[in-house]
């Protein structure tokens, strides 16, 4: 394969004098590639093959057992001034990096093959896309990549002789945890990743180049890269409105992408777009239009099955890679939570043999499918359109047991942007051992500002302001819990319900009442048809308890102060409406 840019070959022969591999081979996205690369990692025992009757083209990999997360702490966003990359991010100077991440690659792929990977994060030749280009020494790297974004010739096609593209270098290195450094250098367009093999470490398409580098791109560009997924829900006469939606981890992102509607709301169809994350930008319509600018899911496994979310069990049957669960003997897979019943004997995710009654878990808790988009039963029919889909709705959510209401509206875009950049989840028991933990996630963003996050404020505030007819803003609360800590709202499906309330409002249909935090529903209109839902029940979970309120508006003020100089006056100027309107 050849490239007409001689930006990229003459970066990728610096990096191969840095890196010092054994082969330089580029990457061209066929499928004699893929069955060569998966023959490689066969006999290396990189990957494992799964039974091919049950699970036809689907493969199996282990991490190392270090290895299994993002890692926050190795994080750094790279500018030259620390104020650049804000209160939220780890910073280090791009010479400092360059040295110390340096030294680490310096000679790193010796006795091994460089792999070159172009790719496009969006769909090819649409105006929201980037190119990029992942070097890599990991055959489980390539093989993700090219499932998670168009991958190969398509990639080069589209770059032609342009200079234009994220040059990212990722190396497993010796894994060391000591030596785990992910490097984020916007003003370079580049991401160094290294000793980690990881996917949203090591798939540098994304977490790093289209949250962390495409924030920073898109303030610049006037457009959002935003964890959220992207859904369209089709009305029985056949009209499709989409929402966008962001939620911190462990909230059922993949879930609320893949919905199928509860029976009883006949003619109702949701189509997912995406289910992680959305760039968006302004249509020639005023409205804001987005894409999902991956190619396939990179999903969770525990807690996944025929009941939470059968269209994403319908995805992973076939071409699928699946990571760090339980391997049964005739080379099939489980996980806790899994529809089928755990199998007598197997081994677990670290190699070692597995029953129902060993202590420990068999899968990892961030066991992975990574599977095609288009493999979906639910894929939109628009999911590649090169416009993107326009977006209704924007909804935020997070895990509240007391504050949160069931759903309600924010009264403007600023309250909506407050609204997000106070957002805020609870840790479950089983994560942290401490249940009720208040952790802010603005956007669920935090992780992924790829600069100051009051700068990242003001600009949802300047989209606001350019965008002539923006989305309306909600905010959803499916894990609200009684005085008995029960879940009093069913969730899953029944979700459709509250996203049916969403859509009434930004059609104009339905009226809603004012309270001190929001718009919130009538009882009336929701449609609650076959749901068995106690009228108590429902009148608490629209209900608004003014203490909780006002507790929470210490911890919201304590997070923006953190935020500091750089926080735009008008969210002081919402938490100060909110104290007034809380306390009259
Ligand atoms: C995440 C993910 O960590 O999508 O948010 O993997
Ligand atoms: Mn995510």
């Amino acid at each position: 394969m050849t490239t007409k840019s001689k930006a990229l070959r003459e970066w990728v022969e610096e990096m191969a004098k840095l890196c010092k591999p054994d082969l330089v081979y580029w990457c061209d996205g066929s499928e004699v590639e893929r069955q060569t690369l998966v023959d490689q990692a066969l006999k290396t025992g990189e990957l494992e093959l799964l039974n091919q009757s049950k699970l036809p083209g689907c493969v199996y990999h282990r991490s190392n057992a270090n290895d299994v997360a993002r890692v926050e702490q190795c994080t750094f966003i790279c500018t030259d001034k620390k104020e650049d990359a804000g209160p939220t991010n780890n910073w280090m100077a791009p010479a400092d990096a360059y040295k110390k991440v340096g030294a680490i690659f310096d000679g790193s792929m010796r006795g091994r093959t460089m792999y070159v990977v172009p790719f496009i994060m969006g769909p090819a030749k649409s105006p929201f896309s980037k190119v990029g280009v992942e070097i890599t020494d990991s055959i489980y790297v390539v093989l993700n990549m090219r499932t998670m974004t168009r991958m190969g010739k398509i990639a080069l096609d589209q770059l032609g002789e342009s200079d234009n593209f994220t040059k990212g270098l990722h190396g497993k290195a010796d894994l060391n945890p000591e030596r785990r450094f992910i490097c984020h250098f916007p003003q370079d367009n580049a991401i160094w990743s290294v000793g980690s093999g990881y996917g949203g470490n090591a798939l540098l398409g994304k977490k790093c180049l289209s949250l962390r580098i495409a924030s920073y791109l898109g303030r610049q560009e006037d457009w959002m890269a935003e964890h959220m997924l992207i859904l369209g829900i089709e009305n029985p006469q056949g009209k499709t409105s989409y929402v966008a939606a962001a939620f911190p981890s462990a909230c059922g992102k993949t879930n609320l992408a893949m919905l199928i509607p509860p029976k009883e709301l006949k003619g109702y169809k949701v189509w997912t777009v995406g289910d992680d994350i959305a760039w968006l930008r302004k249509g020639t319509d005023g409205r804001l239009w987005a894409v999902n600018p991956e190619a396939g899911f990179f999903g969770v496994l525990p807690g996944t099955s025929h009941k939470t979310n059968p269209n994403a069990m319908l995805t992973m049957q076939k071409n699928t890679i699946y990571t760090n669960v339980v391997k049964t003997t005739d080379g099939n897979v489980w996980w806790e939570g899994h529809s089928d019943p755990a199998p007598h004997k197997a081994t677990d995710w670290l190699g070692r043999e597995w029953t129902p009654s060993s202590k420990e878990k068999g899968a990892h808790a961030n066991s992975r499918f990574t599977a095609p988009a288009s493999q979906c039963p639910s894929i939109s029919p628009n999911w590649e359109s090169p416009e993107g889909v326009p977006i209704s709705a924007i909804i935020f959510g997070g895990r509240r047991a007391r504050v949160a209401p069931l759903v309600y509206e924010s009264f403007s875009w600023q309250h909506g942007v407050y609204m997000g950049a106070t957002m805020a989840s609870e840790t479950t028991a089983a994560a942290i051992g401490q249940t009720g933990v208040v952790r802010r996630d603005p956007m669920a963003m935090l992780p992924f500002i790829g600069y100051n996050a009051g700068d990242y404020f003001a600009h949802w505030l300047h989209m606001g302001k350019i965008t002539p007819k923006p989305p309306r803003i909600f905010n959803v609360n499916w894990f609200r819990t009684n005085a008995n800590g029960e879940f009093m709202w069913p969730g899953y499906g029944d979700n459709m319900r509250v996203l049916l309330w969403i859509l009434g409002r930004c059609d104009g249909k339905v009226e809603a009442q004012e309270s001190p935090i929001g718009h919130i529903p009538f009882e009336k209109d929701l449609d609650l048809t076959g749901l068995n839902l106690k009228h108590e029940t429902l009148k608490e979970l629209l209900s608004i308890d003014r203490a909780s309120w006002r507790e929470e508006l210490s911890g919201q003020k304590e997070f923006l102060d953190k935020i500091g100089p750089r926080l735009p006056s008008e969210l002081h100027q919402e938490w100060q409406n909110l104290t007034h309107r809380l306390f009259s």
